[in-house]
């Protein structure tokens, strides 16, 4: 299975961490930011990445992407009962509409653009949107280890945009306890590593 992508992209990495999770393996292929591999082109209406191609089936939406995995792969990643199905399904709706909305300005800003030229407002609306977000996780979390009741597709969609938020410095779990072990539990599984993003834009200097 060919998996169009873009390393840092949060919606790629979802569906490596599902993937690695469900021990399947992709064939990655790199799609440039704004220019789209011609394959990306040609199976995706919005040209955005990830696009997953297996024979003749395309596929351009990653949770689509995802439950396709799960189900070729009799994973179980979306829980096991109608109810549990759609508590997961929620909160990855949640990760990639609700969580990604802020977090993308603030992160737009940081990475694309050197300090002196930064819309300082962006961030800070974007930063402060993101922050409403962890209250609100936070208590949806609760004192439960995943957030789905078993570890679940609702972890490896969160658990990208968390990581994004690490990789670019932007502390998030000062006021959040439960947050910040649910993350390093995430962390200590195998297949979090094996995702991991080759490279984020703008930190490649180092
Ligand atoms: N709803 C889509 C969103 C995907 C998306 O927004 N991807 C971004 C990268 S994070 C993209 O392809 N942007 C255009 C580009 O990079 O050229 C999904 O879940 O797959």
């Amino acid at each position: 299975m060919q998996v169009f992508e873009r390393t840092d992209c949060p919606f790629c990495w979802k569906v490596r961490l599902a993937a690695a999770e469900l021990g399947v393996a992709l064939d990655l292929v790199a799609s440039r930011p704004g220019e789209p591999h011609p394959e990306v082109s040609r199976l995706s209406p919005t040209a955005t990445v990830p696009v997953l191609r297996d024979g003749t089936v395309g596929i351009w939406e990653s949770a689509v992407i995802c439950g396709y995995l799960d189900e070729r792969a009799s994973g179980g990643l979306y829980g096991r009962s109608p109810a549990a199905r759609a508590a997961v399904r929620l909160f990855e709706a949640y990760s990639d509409r609700l969580a990604a909305d802020g977090l993308r300005d603030a992160v737009f800003e940081l990475r694309s653009k050197a300090p002196g030229e930064r819309d300082d407002g962006r961030v800070e609306q974007g930063l402060a949107l993101w922050r409403e977000r962890l209250v609100d996780l936070a208590a949806r979390l609760g004192d439960r280890p995943w957030f789905a009741g078993d570890f679940s597709l609702a972890d490896c969609a969160l658990g990208p945009r968390f990581g994004v938020a690490e990789a670019y410095g932007i502390h998030v779990f000062r006021d959040h306890d439960n947050l910040a072990a649910w993350f390093e539990r995430l962390k200590a599984r195998p297949a979090w590593q094996q995702a991991y993003p080759a490279r984020f834009i703008g930190l490649e200097r180092g």
